[in-house]
């Protein structure tokens, strides 16, 4: 291995995509050997176990009577600065540009130029945020000041070269799973309890925002359901629920559908289920579609953002215009019944997960521009060997 490093690691920890992909990295970047400092108001949730080499600062803010709103940005800012003094860290790796970036970019000014910045870009910072005048300018600012920024989809580079004036390079760096977590697990006696042998089961997993279309999830589940007898599992939390659990009543579904809320056993719950169904309307990478993808379940969704870069379509997976729920209810069907066509997506899907989206690979890659930003030279001038880090 090259130097080992000292790498401080901001994210919202405790939710969503972002926040898995980069305590992940942060697993795996210490296990390669590397000092990781995770920096942040409450210890990342999929961080687990105690792990060596892996640090955790908490946030604190001040909550001063003269203070409308906490300043948490001020605080973090403050915060990386004094972990990356007190620790010699060699670089701070923020996650999701708003607020983190700019609160990297502060620490920096105070630390001095040879702390170093890399952020990545996951998503909603951009294609919802970067739309919002109240805080374009700031994105924008803190993208073009970062020593190198990465995006998690080719899409999503474009959508930030289209939505803001960018003056550097923009590196693609795809999302990853851990794939001694995520595999076709053995669950056929929890899948008993969910369905009968002649039933299917679907899935759904996400956050209940608007984005996601979890009325088209529902859609899609009556159609299947009318042909092919099944079950829908929905999996996580948020605005759109009640409207949700509504629309199945008023369907007379409510006895196929189970609404089990937010769930840490992911892997086991994908692995009882036989297909992923994420209609999203906007999804820079969907990191849900490549967790089915590592346990052999094919997704059935739209063509929405960053998902045909990992989804290949009528390969790996089927993909619909956004909003067809036909189409993705006519996809599902046909995968369903046809238990040669399952199989063979389900081989494609394995393959597609273990050697393009694994996790040696993407930190081996992450690596690759930590070392580039602190030195201006790469471990591998020539990219990355093929196949690199990449295992069955
Ligand atoms: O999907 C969400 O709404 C959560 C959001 C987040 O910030 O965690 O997810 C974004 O980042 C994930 C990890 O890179 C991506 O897999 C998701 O596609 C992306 N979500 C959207 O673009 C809507």
């Amino acid at each position: 291995m090259e130097k080992r490093l000292k790498i401080g690691i901001t994210c919202y920890p405790t939710l969503g995509g972002s926040g898995v992909v980069a305590t992940e990295l942060g697993k795996m970047l210490a296990e390669r050997g590397h000092e990781i400092h995770f920096i942040t108001h409450s210890i990342p949730f999929r961080l687990g176990r105690f792990h060596r080499n892996i640090y955790f600062h908490e946030v604190e803010v001040s909550d001063y009577y003269v203070f409308k709103y906490p300043p948490y940005d001020l605080a973090l800012a403050n915060k990386l600065a004094q972990v990356a003094q007190m620790e010699k860290l060699d670089l701070l790796h923020v996650h999701y540009a708003i607020p983190h970036a700019v609160c990297a970019l502060l620490a920096k000014q105070m630390v001095g130029d040879s702390l170093k910045v890399v952020t990545t870009l996951h998503g909603t910072d951009i294609t919802v945020l970067g739309e919002d005048p109240s805080i374009r300018g700031l994105i924008q600012y803190a993208i073009n000041q970062s020593d190198a920024v990465t995006a998690v989809s080719d899409d999503l580079i474009q959508e930030t070269r289209k939505l803001l004036d960018i003056t550097r390079p923009l590196e693609l760096v795809y999302n990853f799973v851990d794939k001694r977590v995520f595999y076709p697990r053995d669950m056929k006696k929890l899948r008993e309890e969910f369905a009968d042998p002649n039933e299917k089961i679907l899935l759904h997993m996400s956050n209940f925002r608007p984005v996601k279309r979890v009325m088209d999830v529902v859609d899609i589940f009556a159609k299947v359901n009318a042909q092919v007898p099944s079950r829908l599992l929905m999996v996580g939390d948020g605005p759109d629920i009640a409207g949700v659990m509504n629309r199945v009543e008023k369907l007379g579904l409510k006895d196929r559908v189970i609404f089990c809320g937010k769930q840490d056993a992911v892997a086991d719950i994908i692995s009882l289920s036989d297909l992923m169904l994420l209609p999203s309307e906007k999804e820079s990478f969907g990191l849900v579609a490549l967790e089915a993808m590592a346990c052999g379940v094919p997704t059935v969704g739209s063509m929405a953002g960053g998902i045909p870069e990992l989804v290949e379509n009528g390969v790996s997976g089927f993909l619909s215009p956004i909003g067809d729920t036909a189409s993705m209810a006519a996809n599902a069907i046909r995968l369903l019944q046809d238990a040669e066509l399952y199989e063979r997506v389900s081989q494609a899907c394995l393959h597609r997960a273990r050697h393009t989206f694994c996790n040696d690979r993407i930190s081996m890659e992450y690596e690759d521009i930590y070392y580039q930003v602190l030195s201006d030279t790469s471990p591998y001038p020539k990219g990355l060997p093929t196949g690199a880090g990449c295992t069955e």
